[in-house]
């Protein structure tokens, strides 16, 4: 069986044992390249200011060769934070007003893509099958076949694919098309993504479906399809169903005093919607007075990305919405939002949504939303909490037990948290087990597995590319 290459922005390296850090992706693409053996390739996480980024490094553990380059501070600035973190990113979740578009930066992500390609041709053997991950990355494969590499290559993307309406504002929305089309398998999360993706094709008559699964896109072939990533169902269940001793779970517990716990886990971003949950559960408690200190919301936001402006701006509106609330609603012995930026363990993690009585997910826009399915995973099957669930996340285009909300309606929003916390036992245990019966069946191993498949069986037909040369 052929080798498999992983090119990632980041590479989760793993321990000195071998074990790889946790996080279903780390888990099922270190599984699968164990497998066959293969190479793991992208950023080290180090800066060498302004000198050029010299050779890689490489660590070598289980047959799988971490390969790792390094970034001059002006590739970090343009690639990752810039073009990437603040045009791709804002633009592929439908927020063209926090686009920051820098044709300096532009020509930084396709130049670091460039040395990504210029470093990993020579490690690369003619069967090797490549899977290219995430809108940091999608230039890739367009460089390699430009570099004569004749691999199949797949490329799945994390985030949501946007409408044309929305893309095409992107200046180089041409080339971002090319670079997808130059891959043998595109794989995103949702059939809305896909079709948003082909929308795009067929708007500008750049190509279109020409059989089922399979378009026709800048004169080749590709083959495309949704790909729903999953979580480590069994894992998550297991660990929730044993945090006695967990002192984070256990002090929770009891300084509730008794009051039903709601859960937000997400990074600090603006894409997650907090800010939104916070003035639903603000007019769900003005609505009903009487639910006064009987019911808490946990709010665990990790900081991310701080050196990009408009993060540190969220930041300060979030902290804002909740000292509002609390200061609004809030009595001396009950504070409605407990707000934390720590980043928590797994199995905390798994204790606290099983303790939750609610899991509140509601991102404005989110490609998939792992914290809606780890939700449900860790729930009691004799007792489970309700998911309520944005319609903008694409694990609503699965989880269908959950109430789905619409998150720019806060009266709705407000309302179905009142609906998850009097929801009957019956009614929520028949939801959740349709949820939690999709996601045993519907893994992140299954995921991996079904990608590569897919990947593996493509017809190649790179013969065809056509090369633009713009970027
Ligand atoms: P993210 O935007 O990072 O991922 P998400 O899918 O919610 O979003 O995954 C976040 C992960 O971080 C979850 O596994 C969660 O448990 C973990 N996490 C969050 N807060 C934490 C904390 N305080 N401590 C520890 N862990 C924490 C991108 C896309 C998503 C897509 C994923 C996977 O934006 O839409 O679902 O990739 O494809």
């Amino acid at each position: 069986m052929s080798r498999l290459v992983v090119v990632s922005n980041r590479v989760p390296l793993p321990d000195e044992r071998g074990t790889p850090p946790p996080g279903g992706l780390a888990v099922a693409v270190h599984a699968a390249l164990r497998k066959n053996g293969g190479i793991w390739m992208g950023w080290s996480g180090r800066s060498t200011g302004e000198e050029e980024p010299q050779g890689l490094t490489t660590l070598e553990q289980d047959s799988i060769s971490y390969v790792l380059t390094d970034l001059s501070q002006a590739d970090l600035d343009e690639y990752y934070n810039g073009f990437a973190n603040r045009v791709l990113w804002p633009i592929f979740h439908c927020r063209l007003d926090l686009a920051e578009y820098a044709r300096q930066e532009m020509a930084g992500y396709f130049r670091v893509n460039r040395l990504f390609a210029d470093r990993l041709v020579p490690l690369l053997e003619p069967d090797d099958v490549i899977w290219v991950h995430d809108y940091h990355l999608i230039p890739l494969a367009q460089e390699l076949r430009k570099r004569g590499v004749r691999n199949r290559i797949g490329f799945f993307l994390h985030i949501p694919w946007p409408p044309a309406d929305i893309l095409t504002a992107l200046p180089v929305y041409e080339i971002i098309m090319r670079g997808l089309a130059a891959h043998d398998l595109v794989g995103f999360q949702t059939d809305y993504d896909l079709d948003n993706f082909v929308g795009c094709l067929r708007r500008e008559g750049w190509g279109d479906w020409s059989a089922p699964g399979w378009l026709t896109a800048f004169d080749k072939e590709v083959a495309a399809a949704a790909f729903p990533i999953g979580i480590e169902t069994d894992d998550f269940a297991r660990l929730a169903a044993k945090t006695d001793g967990l002192e984070l779970v256990t002090d929770m517990q009891q300084s509730l005093n008794g009051s039903a716990l709601m859960i937000g886990v997400d990074r600090l971003d603006y894409s997650k919607g907090i800010e939104a949950r916070i003035d639903a559960f603000e007019r769900y408690l003005t609505r009903n007075p009487d639910q006064a200190g009987k019911v808490t919301l946990l709010q665990v936001a990790p900081h991310s990305r701080s050196d990009v402006p408009e993060y540190l701006e969220m930041q300060g509106q979030v902290e804002s919405h909740c000292g509002r609330v609390n200061g609004a609603h809030g009595t001396i012995d009950w504070v409605p939002i407990r707000y934390v930026n720590q980043s928590l363990t797994r199995p905390t993690l798994a204790g606290l949504y099983r303790l939750a009585k609610v899991g509140l997910v509601t991102p404005l826009r989110d490609g998939m939303n792992l914290v809606a399915k780890e939700y449900v995973a860790s729930q009691d099957p004799s007792d489970p909490g309700v998911l309520v669930l944005s319609r903008f996340a694409g694990a609503a285009r699965e989880l269908d037990g959950a109430i789905l909300i619409n998150p720019y309606d806060t009266e709705q929003t407000a309302s179905a948290i009142g609906r998850a916390l009097s929801m009957p036992l019956d009614e929520r245990m028949m939801r959740w087990r349709k949820m939690m019966d999709h996601l045993e069946s519907h893994d992140v191993i299954w995921w991996c597995r079904t990608f590569l498949d897919a990947l593996r069986h493509a017809p190649v037909d790179n013969g065809a590319l056509t090369v633009d040369d713009t970027a």
